[in-house]
């Protein structure tokens, strides 16, 4: 028999997001802003992914923890995701690290980050509770993870899937036995283990946790008092917990949610300016891996009331056109070519300027006869008229900052040392 929506476990849930981290490898992108506020898929932030997954699954009581760089999120959050109301046994609660505690005292690891707000934690009365990174793309149905924990009485529930072995020092590493149960796991092992069936993969962590919140709580204060700790979930508390009592491990794939067009389970950390550029850039895809399009799990953001994207003639009669693009609200292409990309809100590309593979974020304005390829382009920069990326990767690296991958990444600042050196 299918549940009452009063008996859903995400009705006794509260999701609590961790959003303080800056994510440095995204280099200037996240020079004035987190990582979660980071502008993804056209309209939306990477922060909206996690949000909708658990408004999706049904949860109504979220908090989210903010550290650096915090203002570009919370203003976001304030105009996006402020339909919360306290009457419905609704709660949304931005907790910037505000020394509530001890005035000396910001968040130190994860853990801490829960710690210093168990008091606001209590308040909201739930029964469990799961905590989220703010960085990363998939869909996910916490429900079918939340019904798992349950089910298996474990202490800790741990959401996982399996990468190319190469990649997985980057992640917290596991073990598994066969009824899913926890047997060993590293942070961010120089070594990862394979695993037993596959060892080119590994089994690793997502950074999604489910606890009981009484078991939460008390694992928080002891680990408050160690010394020895860095208040840090996969460091201290996850090691601890697969030593001493129940850890399980969650697939992925069972809570993903797909809709018809997505074939396979899809989660991106988005961690590099390469990786950005390459998740924004695949969803122009004629079938992209992850579908924006599903009515069914909407991604919910704050978008601004603007005008419909124009596409016109320019005064000679040149056409101004996009394919294979994802083209926002506010955008005027005018004479110009734009293929294979992604313009946010607002962006202008003018006459003979041709784009391609660029990932444009809000209001960047494209000069005349500028040819722009295989680059991201922060929001609100001015490309000068006639610049030329993307054809010599000396002069793009003399300029701006070109990945390993051959991505461009453009900033305003970036434009006006080259304008003042010329
Ligand atoms: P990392 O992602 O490297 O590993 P971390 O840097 O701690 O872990 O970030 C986790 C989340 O917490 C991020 O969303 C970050 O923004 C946020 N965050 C970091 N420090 C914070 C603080 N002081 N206050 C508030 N928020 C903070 C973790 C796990 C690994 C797992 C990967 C999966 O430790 O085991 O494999 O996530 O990506
Ligand atoms: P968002 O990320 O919300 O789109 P912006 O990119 O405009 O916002 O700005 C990101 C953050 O940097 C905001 O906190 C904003 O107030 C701040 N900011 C914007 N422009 C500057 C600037 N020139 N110098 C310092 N901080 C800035």
């Amino acid at each position: 028999m299918k549940p009452q929506p009063n008996q859903r476990l995400s009705s006794q849930a509260m999701a609590f997001v961790l959003a303080g981290g800056r994510g440095s490898r995204l280099k200037e992108l996240t020079d004035r802003r987190a990582k979660p506020a980071v502008y993804f898929g056209g309209k939306t932030r990477i922060i909206d992914f996690a949000l909708s997954n658990a408004l999706n699954s049904g949860i109504r009581k979220m908090a989210i923890a903010t550290q650096y760089k915090a203002h570009s999120l919370i203003r976001h959050m304030q105009r996006g995701w402020n339909f919360f109301r306290a009457e419905r046994n609704e709660y949304l609660d931005i907790l910037p690290a505000s020394q509530r505690i001890d005035e000396s005292k910001w968040y130190l690891g994860t853990a801490d980050a829960v710690a210093q707000n168990i008091d606001i934690i209590e308040d909201y009365d739930v029964k469990y509770v799961i905590i989220l990174a703010g960085d990363h793309i998939y869909k996910m149905d916490y429900e079918v993870m939340l019904l798992q924990h349950v089910l298996s009485k474990a202490d800790v529930t741990i959401g996982c899937l399996t990468v190319p072995r190469a990649e997985a020092s980057a992640f917290g590493c596991m073990a598994a036995d066969k009824t899913g149960r926890i047997t060993q796991f590293i942070e961010k092992p120089a070594n990862p283990p394979g695993l037993p069936e596959d060892p080119t993969h590994s089994l690793v962590s997502m950074g999604i946790y489910v606890f009981d919140w009484v078991f939460l709580r008390e694992l928080l204060i002891r680990d408050a008092e160690d010394p020895h700790s860095s208040h840090d979930f996969g460091h201290d508390l996850i090691p601890q917990i697969v030593k001493y009592g129940k850890a399980m491990a969650h697939r992925f794939s069972e809570s993903c949610v797909t809709s018809g067009l997505e074939h396979e389970p899809y989660w991106r950390d988005v961690g590099t300016i390469d990786a950005f550029w390459q998740a924004n850039i695949d969803l122009t895809e004629f079938t992209p891996k992850l579908d924006l399009y599903d009515n069914a799990w909407p991604i919910w953001t704050y978008a601004e009331i603007v005008p419909p994207a124009k596409f016109i003639h320019d005064e000679d009669g040149r056409r101004g056109s996009a394919v294979s693009s994802l083209i926002s609200g506010d955008c005027i292409v005018s004479g110009s070519e734009v293929r294979n990309s992604l313009l946010f809100t607002g962006c202008r590309s003018h006459s003979w300027s041709t784009v391609q593979h660029v990932v444009a974020l809000p209001y960047v304005d494209i000069g005349e006869r500028a040819q722009l390829t295989r680059c991201v382009i922060d929001r609100g920069v001015k490309v000068p008229p006639g610049l030329v990326v993307g054809v010599d990767p000396e002069e793009d690296a003399k300029w701006f900052r070109r990945t390993e991958g051959g991505i461009v990444l453009i900033t305003q600042s970036m434009l006006d040392a080259r304008a003042a050196a010329l």
